[in-house]
């Protein structure tokens, strides 16, 4: 009980002793080490970025075997940008049967976008090559 209680003293101590420490030694010595303890920093920057795409953007998710969406119509303008944005639990082959085609190896796990744009007006299907699923039908005009 005594020595628990005393590590947990000294590991308060120290974390209280590592926070007032860091932004006199960062500003002083410019040592990494404080960087260490502002890592937050970035991933706020990461989360705060939102980045939306210009154009059509489809979200597509793939799960358990299954595409989200499936089949559903998006209707795009001629020259406009399309991004897809895919989500995989297993890897796949995204394929865009546009002229020229367009593909997206997606990794399990790691999402993962391709942009392209429709030259010419009709329809291009986007098709998971692994399930053999047509995800959206693109009607481009
Ligand atoms: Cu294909």
């Amino acid at each position: 009980m005594r020595i628990t209680a005393a590590l947990a003293a000294a590991a308060l101590t120290m974390g209280l002793a590592g926070c007032a420490e860091d932004e006199p030694s960062a500003d002083a010595t410019g040592t990494p080490t404080p960087s260490a303890t502002s890592e937050p920093a970035p991933a706020a920057t990461e989360s705060s970025e939102p980045a939306e795409p210009e154009g059509v953007v489809v979200d597509v998710t793939i799960a358990d075997g299954k595409v989200t969406p499936q089949g559903d119509r998006v209707e795009v303008e001629v020259g406009e940008p399309v991004t897809l944005r895919v989500t995989s639990d297993e890897a796949d082959e995204i394929h865009v049967h546009s002229d020229p085609e367009h593909s997206l190896d997606v990794e399990a796990g790691t999402p993962d976008e391709l942009t392209f744009t429709v030259d010419r007006p009709g329809q291009v299907a986007v098709e998971s090559h692994h399930l053999d699923v047509t995800i959206v039908q693109l009607v481009a005009r």
